[in-house]
């Protein structure tokens, strides 16, 4: 496959969602800007997916510094999430997660080979189920996984019907901002029913997922819902949200773990 070819591709898995999570969208795209570096690539990898400050960050980085460098940021952030996650997890513990998080999954799978005993619950995430690429990868790793539809997150983190009393709830960000965290819909929901249960709700992302900027929340396409819905019902799909400070007990990036304050005002510095 030539570059151009090879640009296109990933652009369109991007776009399709084959690719996700904001640590994935920002690596392929660095990958396949370093082979295409021009303000037109930028600007296409760019528009694919508005709410992705990692996307943005590394891009504007790509442009001064060296790929190389840049690239090793992901795996050696990964290797600090993982080993401060590890300290956080009990044995027993019940995990709750949604969506798919690299940076939540990379380190759970690492905490499972280092001999942690606990389990997972998770959503499977309408309209995409990113739910199911979770609970593939933390079975193939041998965690023990239980998935509930999206609206059953009140019985999974509340203890009814049989379900277990859930110790912390482990999210990714999309984004990291000032006033708190932007990632996939149905996560405010999730750290608000948290809290109701006295659950810690904690955020596992990468530092360079911060920005100041205002961002838009993606809306995708309605027939993501409801193929070939009916004519005149409208649909809504909007794939982000935001979860205010004041619900995160505190999060886990290459800093280590750090309330949300501490954390605003270290990637301030
Ligand atoms: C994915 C999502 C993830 C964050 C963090 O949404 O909300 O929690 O992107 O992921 P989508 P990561 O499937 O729409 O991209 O930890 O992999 O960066």
């Amino acid at each position: 496959m030539n570059n151009k070819k090879r640009f296109n591709q990933i652009a369109r898995d991007i776009k399709e969602i084959k690719i996700q999570g904001a640590r994935n969208i920002a690596k392929a795209a660095l990958k396949v800007y370093h082979l295409n570096p021009s303000k037109k690539s930028k600007k296409k990898l760019l528009n694919l997916r508005p709410t992705e400050p990692m996307l943005q960050n590394v891009l504007e980085m790509a442009e001064k510094q060296n790929y190389k460098k840049i690239l090793k940021h992901f795996d050696d952030a990964q290797d600090k999430i993982n080993k401060s996650v590890l300290k956080l997890i009990k044995n027993n513990d019940v995990l709750f997660t949604h969506c798919h998080s690299t940076n939540v999954t990379h380190s759970l799978i690492y905490a499972k080979k280092k001999k942690k005993k606990f389990e997972v619950y998770n959503t499977e995430t309408r309209p995409l189920f990113q739910g199911r690429k979770t609970a593939r990868e933390l079975k193939k790793a041998g965690i023990r996984i239980t998935m509930f539809v999206d609206s059953a997150l009140g019985v999974a983190l509340s203890k009814e019907q049989g379900t277990k009393k859930v110790s912390k709830v482990f999210i990714g960000a999309d984004a990291l901002t000032k006033k708190g965290v932007v990632n996939k819909i149905g996560s405010e929901v999730i750290a608000q029913v948290a809290k109701a249960n006295k659950i810690p709700f904690y955020v596992i992302a990468d530092s360079w997922k911060f920005t100041k900027k205002n961002l838009p929340i993606e809306q995708r396409k309605l027939n993501e819902v409801w193929d070939k819905a009916p004519k005149n019902i409208k649909i809504k799909n909007p794939a982000f949200e935001f979860v205010p400070k004041k619900l995160i007990k505190g999060i886990i990036s290459e800093h280590g773990l750090l309330s949300y304050d501490k954390f605003i005002k270290k990637v301030l510095k």
